[in-house]
């Protein structure tokens, strides 16, 4: 059994970080109320800070845990161990893949891309992948002309998440347009970005999703795990 320590071993203490669009008074004693309800005991504020007084009160609230964790019961995804880098640039070489990237919609976020891109961050080029980068916010019908265009068997696309659900509709409407293009079966469509889940991409139709921390050896080693699958 587990708990979070902070003074002494396991004594449960935790420190939860909130927003209050309150004065200071006001988020004092609310942020204190959040805590208990959430059952944290001995609650304390051990920082305060007024952001623009029009805004509200930035809170840190100090609380003990009132219960440990069987480590037994830990439930954690499986680790998909990722191919050898030799075996991946191999490949990409034998089969000179191609590849054309762009952060889609109106979105302006382009250093996740960059990074899974760049040879300098140990992106997908260090295995031999040509990378057509298009910028940010490309739209899908130019993202799918310049894969037929170059003949690129993989298209990766960054979003981050919105509320209206733009992300998905993007996403699916990449794949429809590779399935009216005739492409769908000859291209890999991979989506990530801050909030991107596997399962929420493969629900509009990507072949697989990556969110926060992903390196490039984790997409060169999926795409090279999928062509010789
Ligand atoms: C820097 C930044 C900006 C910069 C971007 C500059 C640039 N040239 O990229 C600027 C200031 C322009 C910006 C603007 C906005 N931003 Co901003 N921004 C950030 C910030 C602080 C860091 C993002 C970043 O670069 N991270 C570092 C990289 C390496 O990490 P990453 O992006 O997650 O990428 C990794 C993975 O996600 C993945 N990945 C990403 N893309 C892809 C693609 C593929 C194919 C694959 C396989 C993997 C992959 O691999 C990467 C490497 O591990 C984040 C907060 C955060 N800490 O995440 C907010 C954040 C992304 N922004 C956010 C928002 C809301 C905005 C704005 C809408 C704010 C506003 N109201 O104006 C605008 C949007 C403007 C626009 N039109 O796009 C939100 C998005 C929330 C969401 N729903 O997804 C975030 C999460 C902040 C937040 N918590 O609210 N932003």
């Amino acid at each position: 059994k587990v708990k979070p320590e902070v003074q002494w071993a396991g004594d449960g203490v935790i420190v939860l970080s909130m927003f209050l669009p309150t004065g200071e008074r006001t988020s004092h004693f609310a942020s204190l109320e959040i805590a208990r309800n959430l059952g944290l005991k001995e609650t304390e504020v051990i920082h305060k800070q007024i952001m623009h007084p029009a805004e509200g009160t930035y809170v840190e609230v100090k609380g003990v845990l009132p219960f440990s964790i069987d480590l037994e019961e830990v439930r954690m995804p499986e680790i998909i161990p990722n191919l050898e880098p030799e075996y991946v640039e191999k490949i990409v070489r034998e089969k000179n893949l191609k590849v054309v990237a762009a952060t889609v919609g109106e979105d302006e976020h382009s250093v996740g891309m960059r990074e899974i891109l760049d040879i300098k961050h140990e992106g997908i080029e260090k295995f031999g992948f040509k990378c057509y980068y298009l910028g940010t916010s490309i739209s899908i019908e130019k993202v799918i002309d310049a894969a037929i265009e170059v003949d690129a068997k993989i298209i990766l696309i960054s979003t981050i998440i919105t509320h209206g659900e733009i992300h998905r509709i993007n996403m699916r409407r990449l794949n429809q347009l590779a399935i009216e293009k005739g492409i769908r079966d000859k291209v890999i469509l991979i989506a990530g970005g801050t909030q991107i889940k596997d399962k929420m991409a493969k629900e509009e139709g990507m072949d697989t999703g990556f969110g926060r921390g992903t390196k490039g050896i984790d997409v060169a080693s999926f795409i090279i795990g999928k062509l010789t699958e």
